[in-house]
């Protein structure tokens, strides 16, 4: 008996991995978007909506519903033909071996091969526990707390010549929406960079750190994540289950308690993609996201927050939650944000757009930027949406080949805007 419900409870654990073999992706224009969504309301489809704009829409349909798809007659151009196809070329997870085995043996950080593949959850820790180990004297991790599941939202704080907690902070948080897969690595390459550059005695890296201590978060969205590995490739939100539905997730990114339900910013049904939740902030990892900005904010004031998203290829700007609301500051925020798009265009050719959220996208209330911008107080308080522009060319399915370029060309952007705090 014993022995069949232990095996009942390893079966019970170990959800079926969700396939898109088959599953077309879809571009479609339109002229009435709620009238389109109801109209897909019979098929089985994830929404891949990220340039939305509100005139088209983003959809991966089943095979099996392919042809009610078609009956409807909708303007449609296919941007992929077999999203199954698109996940193999991820390619498989190469583990990594970095700790002790593959370090560099003149710097010991990590090894670069690093890079050269994703991740599951569990080695994005081990990353972050090596880059420390190599800059012990100016770097430590931090657990801000848990998610709803009871992993961690762990980062790495680094500060330059006057010790921890004296100079204004620099916060990333990438994986907020855990299909974003290029996200981490972008974001761990820039730590990777921090700390090579500031060993080396790199000038402008050098004055940056030791006027600024940064706060970097690869994974804030660890359940949602370590889902995207284990069953769903696409999925976006937490992992929260609700009362009021059978629908799992809240978009932690329109659930920060700020302008959190400004109408046509987020979604009040728990199963939209951009479900706000019941209550500003009612999501777990919110309390930690929250309580951790807001105490540096006290400490040490903000300089600088990035929301680290894919994709898309722009640089936005507050506010989200209105196209009314404009920042005091848009033109010197524009200028900088110019140069930083020149200098990520100079490394791979790539045009990042820019401006402000909610004319550049669309409206995105309850988001980090205006809360970190409003409440937090930071001076800066941008989001990016990486690499690629399209869903075309891939959207949050690219192959690991683009961790390097994407990491590369982010990081030239970020140093463009170091030299011109
Ligand atoms: O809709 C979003 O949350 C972001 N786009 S995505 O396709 N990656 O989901 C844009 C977020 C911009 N706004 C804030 N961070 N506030
Ligand atoms: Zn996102």
């Amino acid at each position: 008996m014993k022995s069949f419900a232990a095996l009942a409870l390893g079966l019970q654990a170990v959800a079926a991995k969700v396939s898109y073999d088959g599953y077309k992706v879809f571009h479609i224009e339109t002229s009435d978007f709620e009238a389109t969504q109801a109209k897909l309301s019979g098929i089985e489809y994830v929404s891949l909506d990220c340039e939305s704009d509100h005139k088209s829409l983003e959809v991966a349909v089943s095979p099996q519903d392919l042809k009610a798809f078609e009956a409807l007659g909708l303007d449609v151009e296919v941007s992929i033909e077999d999203m199954g196809a698109e996940i193999a070329k991820e390619g498989e997870m190469k583990p990594y071996k970095a700790r002790k085995k593959a370090r560099d043996v003149c710097t010991g950080l990590p090894d670069m091969s690093y890079f050269d593949s994703y991740h599951i959850f569990e080695e994005h820790l081990d990353f972050l526990e090596d880059l420390q180990s190599a800059f012990v004297r100016n770097s430590e991790l931090f657990d801000a707390g848990e998610s709803l599941e009871g992993r961690p939202l762990k980062g790495i704080h680094l500060w330059g010549r006057d010790g921890p907690g004296i100079k204004p902070a620099i916060i990333w948080h990438g994986t907020v929406h855990a299909r974003e897969w290029i996200t981490a690595p972008s974001v761990e390459y820039m730590a990777y960079q921090i700390i090579r550059d500031y060993r080396i005695k790199e000038p402008l890296i050098t004055e940056t750190l030791d006027n600024y201590d940064f706060y970097i978060m690869p994974v804030v969205n660890p359940d949602g994540f370590v889902h995207t590995h284990e069953v769903d490739r696409l999925w976006r939100k937490n992992r929260q289950a609700r009362e009021s539905s059978t629908c799992i997730g809240t978009d932690v990114n329109r659930n920060w308690p700020h302008q959190w339900d400004v109408p046509g910013g987020s979604s009040p049904d728990p199963c939209s993609q951009t479900y706000r939740g019941e209550a500003p902030g009612d999501t777990p990892e919110m309390a930690v996201l929250t309580n951790h900005t807001l105490s540096i904010a006290e400490a040490t004031g903000i300089k600088f927050y990035v929301d680290w998203h894919s994709y898309s290829q722009l640089i936005l700007l507050p506010y989200g939650y209105s196209c009314d609301a404009v920042v005091e500051d848009l033109d010197s925020q524009m200028e900088l944000a110019r140069g930083v798009h020149d200098a990520i265009k100079s490394v791979n050719g790539l045009d990042f757009v820019y401006g402000p959220t909610c004319q550049t996208i669309y409206q995105t209330s309850g988001g980090s930027m205006d809360y970190v911008y409003d409440v937090a107080d930071a001076e800066v308080s941008w989001a990016f949406e990486l690499r690629p522009q399209t869903q075309r060319e891939g959207g949050f399915v690219i192959p690991p080949e683009n961790i390097i370029p994407s990491g590369e060309e982010v990081w030239a952007g970020m140093r463009n805007l170091f030299a011109n705090f």
